[in-house]
């Protein structure tokens, strides 16, 4: 019996021991997964908030070459030449003293067609006209050009004295006139302007006190810039809740009216957001009957 016990007593030890280092083992697996996991997912998130150029040119070639797949019409542009006309805009300038001029020789390497007839611009519309023109082929914003649409939710700039490129840190729109991004979407809306042609359409927001704000890029930049010898008309469609805001006959809209060429036709329709909810989610609607 104590011969027994003696002999039983070592073998659960052993045991004991063996489900201890295996315990041990498993424990020491998890934490040597949990910190590769950690680095990776550190690494990440490094690399896509680090003051990286090769980051920002990454991005922009990418989308630069997925917007010519999908719209062949695209295909004589260089994405490498836009980057390098594109960088040579901010790179080693002052983030607060970029003049919109900067980006003249983007704009001249960049090969886009006007298309007459379906240019809609905006102001205080972004998500609604977006929605609308995700779904539509019946109306191009600046955005569903290659220019508009490679910096579209982009932010970067440059430093002095630095040849590096930086997405984060860099001004905000309203903290200096000549801020990188801002200067960027003056003078893609000035040559968007520039080519407009045929009849134009302008979604304007009926809910907020000026529709025609005087500060924005359309006030400021695309309205100033419309020829009456290249465009027939103007349509303003005022997006308006239930009816209820701003009219067409809004103070900021005669101003606007007043402010075109009386050569070219104006227009303004108040249409109830509701109507143009209604358009996007019914994408069989002829775009003629959204307003
Ligand atoms: O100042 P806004 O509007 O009147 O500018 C809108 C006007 C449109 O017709 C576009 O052609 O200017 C052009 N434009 C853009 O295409 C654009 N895409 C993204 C102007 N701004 C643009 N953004 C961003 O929207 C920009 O970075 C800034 O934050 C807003 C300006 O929009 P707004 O004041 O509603």
């Amino acid at each position: 019996m104590e011969h027994e016990e003696s002999h039983r007593f070592p073998r659960k030890k052993r045991r004991t021991r063996l489900c201890l280092i295996m315990g041990l083992c498993a424990v020491l697996s998890l934490v040597v997964i949990f910190a590769i996991y950690l680095g990776v997912v550190h690494s990440h998130v490094l690399s896509s908030y680090s003051p990286s150029s090769e980051n920002l040119k990454k991005t922009i070639i990418d989308k630069c070459e997925a917007f010519i797949q999908n719209n062949k019409s695209s295909s004589a542009n260089n994405c490498q030449k836009i980057w390098s006309a594109f960088e040579q805009a901010f790179v080693g300038r002052d983030p607060c003293n970029v003049p919109m001029e900067a980006y003249d020789p983007l704009m001249h390497t960049v090969i886009q067609d006007p298309v007459c007839n379906r240019m809609l611009f905006w102001s205080k519309t972004k998500k609604i006209v977006h929605d609308f023109t995700e779904k539509r082929d019946c109306f191009l914003t600046l955005e569903d050009t290659l220019v508009g649409f490679i910096m579209n939710g982009l932010t970067w700039c440059g430093k002095e004295k630095s040849n590096e490129t930086f997405t984060t840190g860099c001004p905000g729109w309203t903290d200096c006139v000549n801020n990188t991004v801002r200067s960027f979407w003056n003078r893609a809306s000035a040559a968007f302007a520039d080519a407009a042609c045929g009849d134009v359409t302008a979604m304007l927001n009926g809910s907020i006190a000026t529709p025609f704000s005087p500060t924005s890029i359309f006030a400021t930049i695309e309205v100033k810039r419309f020829k009456a010898a290249k465009i027939k008309s103007l349509s303003v469609v005022l997006v308006t809740k239930e009816n209820k805001g701003t009219t067409c006959d809004d103070p900021s809209l005669q101003d606007l009216q007043k402010e075109i060429d009386p050569k070219l036709k104006y227009n303004c329709k108040a249409v109830p957001e509701s109507k143009i909810q209604d358009c996007i989610s019914h994408p069989d609607t002829a775009c003629g009957a959204c307003w």
